[in-house]
């Protein structure tokens, strides 16, 4: 067995050759496709002579090739392992390719698949091989041509990118579509399907008073869960228009849904590929979370119509050019469209669970990758959510008309052009007149910085001295990094919590409430003048950097701030520290033998938030959250399952007796009457009143919990009271189980979500369930959602059962790693991942783990992008 070899960043070139043009026709049939692809290649000015063409191709059978009409001999061309050569191929030509592949077994859900009756493309990274012989890369932009064909009574509906320009019938029953894509594009964004669906369909005018017609292409059992997603698009076109001025270019848009898909979704030139889990919804079958995030990622997708696809990538390092920005951009969409404060809290909770824990792992890498085996792994919380973080501080360094003109200019600078990072930089820069020559630090340099943060208080002189020093920690390949500049939003509160002016050394008139102080060296100070008393520091407010901060507030003062901050995400982030340090600190007395108590100050923080009568809902049930198991062990050198666990549940419990009266009286004023309704301040009553459910059941009898679960009018509540009852242990459980099994065995969706409350939960026997689950008629294996739904549930969020000194957890998860090598590569190396932080745990543990990652390297014809997450875990 070879090797897989490694891509670099620092290898790239330009290509020698571009296809401008792409004719293709696909002939679908039950057991085979055969693909005609007509090329027309150009050789580039610069590239050397004699250069050969190099087109990639992954399992095709060629059955024929072309030269401007003249059929190739053996010795004309070399087809080697995944690449067809062309030596000295000549300046200008059309090269045809047939070739035939088998979608109708293909597991993997790239290039073109069946999946559910329905054919359909995944292209992006590096699909199109699958499809036809290309120089599949990125920078390679041209003009598509593509006829799809297939029987006309079981495909009706035959779709690829752009307009229709042709349709007909053909013998036996078959028949055939063309579509045009006026816009040239890289052959990721390439995209067809045929299949028997239904259409919703409805319009939107642009700005400038074109008429859009928007095509929703679902199951026909579906077709009554498109409205949302379809008032979602229309939100997007029109928040697009408003904030940057960006306007829709084809007079079609279509989504196309699936339930068999790798990914969220994918932006191919006006034909989206959406997993269905982002656009249907009802209320009977979608959460308020489902609402939201079909929202966020119907944005995203139309988002990337400028920000990928109309300015499109060089080369894959890049990724974070397109993804980080446009994860920006749905973010602010979605800040737009309901609560900014809630919004951020959510993704910065999630920034920290996922990305921060990548940062410290054997898979760190920048935002801007410097190599990488298979490209599939590098879609990463680096990428998207750290690189949208990284926008938003250079949105913070230029403020909200410098970031406009900045983004005005890059479009119009690389409209149509395949750039890297360092053009949106230029442009930003350009625009605003500001440096950002430290800033491009973030995109070299992995890991996530520690900033540390020391007070001193001169009485006598009214002196308030803040210092910080940062250090970027080492990660594989990257040791000794530079400090990197930091921007921290900041306020000091004085002692009856109004916010004190922030005059800077040296500054002669009044400071302003909140600054923006930068960070650009390894130890810095900012002393603030004519402070009179003592104040309490509030930093990196809204999270202003994707920072560990060490900061030596006590008790007290997080209760303070918890309560009186202007900031909301800091008043949270306060109250997330706290419980944090205090669960950690039981961690520790568990392990002297010591007895646990809750300190009363704690519980009367909790209780005033809890029954706060102004502040948002959804921001107190946000800030009654206690931090997850996983990200609790994030936060030690050792993860201490068990006694995280216990402490968790110890500090859950506490509050749950102590404030029994509290949770009940605000679960029973947060009931609604009247429809469900997917609005802001709906969410936040159903939100809060979930949490309070919660905390009840530990106190109430399932009895309790049972009758909400019956008496819920929505997925929300209904979804809610089912997570409750599923980890306490009594027969209303697995009697809940059934009854919401048999009214939803039909909806493959809400299944997922019956899987996933399973193998969340607390009840004794649960990794014995979630295997027995793996055999139940509607799991299944192939279908990424349900695997996610199920085993990456378990193995990502319930690490006390996952953890299991028996090693058991780890042998599920690597047995499928094993099985899904073969069905489904990219599934699999994104389960294997799941091993990244073994080095955390203690030596028992550790070796568990570490033999189960032996295990999985020594499979049999082991998929690249498996082995490159398990050999770097091992390293
Ligand atoms: N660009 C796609 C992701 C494709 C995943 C490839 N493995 C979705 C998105 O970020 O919009
Ligand atoms: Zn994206």
């Amino acid at each position: 067995m070879t090797e897989p070899v490694e891509t670099h960043l620092k290898d790239y070139k330009r290509p020698d050759f571009n296809v401008e043009t792409v004719e293709l026709h696909a002939d679908i049939f039950e057991t085979e496709t055969f693909v005609t692809a007509s090329l027309g290649v150009r050789k580039s000015p610069e590239a050397a002579d004699g250069v050969s063409l190099l087109l990639d191709g992954r399992e095709l059978d060629l059955v024929s090739i072309e030269l401007d009409g003249r059929v190739l001999t053996d010795g004309e061309y070399t087809l080697e392992g995944e690449v067809l050569t062309l030596p000295a191929a000549p300046d200008a030509f059309v090269l045809t390719t047939k070739v035939k592949i088998h979608p109708e077994t293909n597991t993997s859900l790239e290039g073109l698949y069946f999946a559910d009756g329905t054919f359909l493309t995944q292209c992006e990274a590096e699909g199109f091989r699958r499809i036809t012989f290309f120089p599949d890369r990125p920078d390679v932009m041209g003009s598509y041509r593509c006829t799809v064909s297939a029987d006309k009574g079981t495909y009706p509906v035959l779709l690829a990118n752009g307009n229709l320009v042709d349709e007909g019938e053909l013998s036996g029953g078959r028949h055939f579509a063309t579509w045009e894509d006026p816009h040239k594009k890289p052959s990721y964004l390439f995209a067809m399907v045929a299949g028997d669906l239904a259409c919703r369909e409805d319009t939107f005018t642009t700005a400038s008073g074109r008429e859009v017609a928007l095509k929703f292409y679902v199951d026909h059992q579906d077709a009554d869960k498109c409205g949302h997603a379809i008032e979602s698009l229309k939100k997007s076109m029109a928040w697009d228009e408003k904030t940057f001025g960006l306007e829709y270019d084809l007079d079609t848009y279509m989504v196309v849904a699936t339930h068999s898909f790798n990914a969220g979704a994918m932006e191919n030139k006006g034909l989206n590929v959406f997993n269905s889990k982002y656009v249907l919804a009802k209320p009977e079958t979608a959460t308020d979370m489902d609402f939201q995030g079909i929202e966020g990622v119907i944005g995203h997708e139309y988002f990337h119509n400028w920000t990928g696809n109309r300015v499109t990538l060089c080369n894959w390092f890049q990724l974070s050019l397109k993804e980080g920005l446009t994860v920006f951009r749905d973010q602010e969409f979605s800040s737009d469209m309901g609560s900014r404060a809630v919004k951020r809290i959510a993704d910065v909770r999630g920034l920290r669970a996922s990305q921060f824990a990548e940062d410290a792992g054997p898979m760190a890498h920048p935002i801007r990758p410097e190599s990488y085996i298979e490209m599939n792994n590098f879609y990463t919380a680096t990428v998207y959510n750290k690189g949208a973080e990284v926008i938003r501080m250079i949105h913070t360094f230029l403020g909200p008309e410098g970031f406009r003109k900045g983004m005005d200019l890059y479009v119009a600078r690389h409209d149509g052009s395949a750039v890297a990072c360092e053009d949106f930089i230029a442009a930003m820069e350009d625009a605003s007149g500001v440096d950002l020559s430290r800033f491009r630090l973030w995109y070299s340099q992995a890991g996530t910085p520690k900033v540390t943060v020391t007070r001193a208080f001169d009485a006598e002189t009214s002196r308030y001295t803040l210092t910080f020093s940062q250090k970027v920690p080492d990660t594989p390949g990257q040791a000794n990094k530079k400090a990197m500049q930091i921007p921290v939003r900041m306020g000091l509160l004085g002692d009856d919590g109004a916010p004190v002016s922030l005059t800077l050394e040296g500054e002669t008139s009044l400071g302003p409430l909140e600054r923006v102080l930068s960070l650009s060296s390894d130890l810095e100070s900012f002393t603030f003048t004519g402070v009179e008393k003592e104040p309490v520091p509030s930093l990196f407010r809204g999270f202003s950097a994707p920072i560990n901060q060490v900061t030596d507030l006590t008790e007290a003062e997080l209760i303070f701030l918890m309560a009186h901050d202007t900031d909301s995400f800091n008043r949270w982030d306060a109250a997330q520290q706290l419980y944090a340090n205090t669960i950690l600190g039981m961690v520790a007395e568990l392990k002297k033998g010591e007895p646990l108590a809750l300190s009363t100050d704690l519980v009367a923080a909790v209780q005033t938030t809890l029954t706060h009568p102004t502040l948002d809902k959804a921001l107190i049930a946000q800030a009654l959250t206690l931090p997850s198991e996983t990200e609790l062990g994030d936060r030690m050198a050792e993860i201490d399952v068990d006694g995280i666990h216990a402490a968790r549940e110890f500090v859950a419990d506490t509050l749950a007796v102590a404030l029994k009266e509290s949770w009940r009286s605000v679960y029973e004023a947060c009931k609604e009457v009247g429809p469900y309704r997917p609005d802001t301040q709906s969410m936040a009553k159903r939100r809060l009143k979930g949490l309070c459910l919660s905390y009840l059941s530990r106190v109430e009898s399932p009895a309790f919990v049972m009758d909400a679960f019956a008496s819920a009018a929505n997925m929300t509540d209904e979804l809610a009271a089912l997570t409750v009852l599923v980890g306490m242990d009594s027969p209303e459980s697995d009697e809940a189980m059934d009854r919401f099994y048999g009214a939803w065995k039909g909806d493959t969706l809400v299944l997922d979500k019956w899987f996933t409350a399973q193998a969340l939960s607390n009840r004794p026997g649960t990794l014995e369930r979630v295997a027995s689950l793996m055999e139940h008629p509607d799991f299944d294996i192939k279908n990424p959602n349900k695997v996610r739904a199920l085993i990456g549930a378990f193995c990502q969020a319930n690490p006390w059962h996952f953890h299991r000194l028996d090693g058991k957890g780890y042998d599920l998860l690597a047995d499928t790693v094993i099985a899904l090598n073969t069905i489904n590569p990219s599934i699999a190396a994104r389960m294997a991942s799941g091993f990244n932080r073994w080095k955390r745990y203690d030596e028992k543990r550790q070796g568990l783990m570490k033999a189960r990652l032996e295990r999985i390297k020594g499979t049999e014809n082991l998929a690249n992008g498996v082995f490159e997450i398990v050999s770097k875990a091992l390293a």
